[in-house]
C-alpha cells in the first residue's frame, strides 16, 4: 500500500521501480524549454530533448529565452507564458520538460498558466534511473532520491493530481480535496519510508562493504571508470578486460557497479565502472549512490572519460561536470588519467586539435581498439611511483611466498640458486612489509 502510494508520485506517473507499466509515457509529447544563459550554444537543449527520448518521451517542440537567471515565481518571464501556450497547442504538445531543477513554486505557477503538467529535468533524470535500475540496491537508492524529490513537492503534486481527476488516483482518494491533514499523513508516509529505504541500504551495503574487505585484503590496485554519461565508459571496460557489460546510446545506461580484473605486465588489478554522470546532476541522486560512488572515491586511479566526438565546448562542460561531481564524493583529489574516447569519430584534424587542447590526455577508441595498448601503459606508469624494487630470496621450501609475491609484484624477473629463487621484483610500497623477511642479503 504505501509503496504504490510513493510510486504513484512519481512525475511522470511511472511507478517507482518501473513495474508493471507498460510504458507509460510512449505517447508523451513534451515541448521542451530552457534559459539561455550568456553562452551561445548551437543546440542549448540538445541534453534534454537526449534525456527525454532515454526517457520515452517525444519531444513535440523547443523554446529558449534569453534572460540571466531564471524568473523566481514561473522560471520563464510573465510575458513569455502566452507565447509558450500557443507553442503548446500548435506542437500538439501534452507536457512540458524544463532543462533546470524547478522549485516547486515555479512547478506549481507554471502548470497553473500553462495548463498541462510540467517536469523538470531532475523528474526526467529520476525517470530514467527508475527506469535502468535493476540491482535490488539500484531500485532502492533510486526510490530514495525518488522520495526526497517529492517530499518537497508533495503540495504542488497533489494540486497536480486533483486536476487530472480521481482517474489517477488508487482509490478515492482524490475525490475529495486532500486537504492539510492528507498532505501531513503523505508526508510522515513518507518520511517512514524514507527512513526504512536508509535502513536497508546501510544492510546491503555493510555487504558489499564485507566483499570489498576481502577485495582490498588481496590488495590489488583499483582503477576506475569515471566520466559522462555515454562517454563509453562500460565499452572501455569491455575492451580492457572481456568483460561484457551492457552497453547502450542512451543516457545512464548503467547504474550499478561492475569491477572486473585487469591484467597488465602479469600484474593483477581491479577494474570498476559506474554509473556515468551529468549536468546538474539531481543531488538526491549523487546522495543516495553515495555508497555506489565509493567505488570511485577509493580508487587509487581514476581514467576520466570523455567523448571526444563531441564538440570541444561540450567536452569542456561535460569534463566540468565530472570534476564536480567527483569533488562532491570526496574523489576530487585522486590521481586521474584523461581518456578522450571515440577517437574513430575524430578526422587528423580534430585528433591534432583534441591532443592539443589535452597534451595529457590519451586518444583512444573502445570500439576499434585504437590506443588502448598506450592506455595500459599509461595505467602502469600511473603505479610506477608506487612501487618499489626489491631483491629477495625465496626458500625453495616456501613456495606460497612465491605465489603470494606473485600477486601483488605481476611478472617476476628469477633466478635458481642454491639457497632458494632469487627474485628482483616491483612491489608496492603498501605491500612492501609482507616481504622483510626475505629480503636478499
Ligand atoms: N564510435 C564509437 N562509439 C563508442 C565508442 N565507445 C563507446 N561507444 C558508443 O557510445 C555509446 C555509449 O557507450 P557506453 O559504453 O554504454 O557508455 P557509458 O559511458 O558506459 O554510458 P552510461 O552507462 O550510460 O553512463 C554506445 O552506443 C557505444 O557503442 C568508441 O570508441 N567509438
Ligand atoms: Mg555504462
Amino acid at each position: 500500500m504505501q509503496r504504490s502510494r510513493n510510486g504513484r508520485k512519481t512525475q511522470t506517473g511511472q511507478a517507482a521501480n518501473g513495474a508493471g507499466v507498460s510504458n507509460p509515457r510512449a505517447k508523451q509529447r513534451a515541448l521542451a524549454i530552457g534559459i539561455a544563459g550568456g553562452r551561445a550554444d548551437t543546440d542549448p537543449l540538445a541534453e534534454l530533448k537526449e534525456l527525454l527520448r532515454t526517457a520515452g518521451v517525444a519531444t513535440a517542440g523547443e523554446a529558449m529565452q534569453q534572460r540571466d537567471a531564471p524568473d523566481p515565481d514561473r522560471y520563464v518571464g510573465r510575458g513569455k507564458l502566452d507565447e509558450l501556450k500557443e507553442q503548446i497547442a500548435a506542437c500538439d504538445a501534452n507536457l512540458v520538460a524544463c532543462d533546470d531543477e524547478l522549485a516547486p513554486r515555479q512547478e506549481r505557477n507554471l502548470e497553473a498558466a500553462l495548463g498541462v503538467p510540467v517536469i523538470d529535468r531532475t523528474a526526467v533524470i529520476l525517470d530514467i534511473f527508475a527506469d535502468h535500475a535493476h540491482s535490488a540496491e539500484g531500485k532502492l537508492q533510486v526510490e530514495l532520491a525518488q522520495l526526497e524529490y517529492n517530499m518537497a513537492r508533495m503540495r504542488g503534486l497533489w494540486t497536480h493530481l486533483e486536476r487530472l481527476g480521481a482517474g489517477r488516483m488508487d482509490g478515492g482518494i482524490g475525490t475529495r480535496g486532500p486537504g492539510e491533514s492528507q498532505i501531513e499523513t503523505d508526508r510522515r508516509l513518507a518520511r517512514d519510508r524514507i527512513a526504512a529505504l536508509r535502513r536497508r541500504l546501510v544492510r546491503l551495503q555493510r555487504n558489499r562493504g564485507v566483499m570489498r574487505t576481502r577485495r582490498d585484503r588481496s590488495s590489488l590496485p583499483r582503477v576506475a571508470l569515471a566520466g559522462y554519461t555515454n562517454a563509453g565508459k562500460s565499452t572501455l571496460l569491455n575492451a580492457l578486460t572481456g568483460a561484457e557489460v551492457g552497453v547502450g546510446d542512451r543516457l545512464f545506461h548503467t547504474l550499478d557497479p561492475t569491477t572486473r580484473s585487469l591484467e597488465l605486465s602479469g600484474r593483477d588489478y581491479l577494474l570498476t565502472d559506474t554509473v556515468g554522470f551529468i549536468e546538474k546532476l539531481p543531488h538526491q541522486l549523487v546522495e543516495a549512490f553515495k555508497a555506489t560512488l565509493e567505488e570511485t572515491v577509493l580508487a587509487d586511479l581514476i581514467l576520466h572519460v570523455v567523448d571526444a566526438g563531441a564538440p570541444e565546448e561540450r567536452r569542456q562542460a561535460d569534463m566540468r561536470a565530472v570534476d564536480e561531481v567527483l569533488e562532491e564524493i570526496g574523489a576530487g583529489v585522486s590521481p586521474r588519467l584523461l581518456v578522450l574516447n571515440k577517437a574513430d569519430l575524430l578526422d587528423g584534424e580534430n585528433r591534432d586539435e583534441a591532443l592539443m587542447l589535452h597534451p595529457d590526455a590519451i586518444l583512444v577508441s573502445a570500439l576499434t581498439g585504437e590506443g588502448l595498448d598506450e592506455l595500459r601503459k599509461r595505467v602502469e606508469q600511473a603505479f610506477e611511483d608506487t612501487l618499489a624494487e626489491v631483491e629477495l630470496l625465496i626458500p625453495y621450501a616456501d613456495g606460497a611466498r612465491l605465489s603470494e609475491l606473485h600477486e601483488v609484484a605481476g611478472d617476476l624477473d628469477r633466478e635458481d640458486r642454491p639457497d632458494g629463487v632469487f627474485v628482483r621484483a616491483r612491489v608496492p610500497f603498501a605491500e612492501l612489509h609482507r616481504f622483510e623477511d626475505l629480503v636478499a642479503a
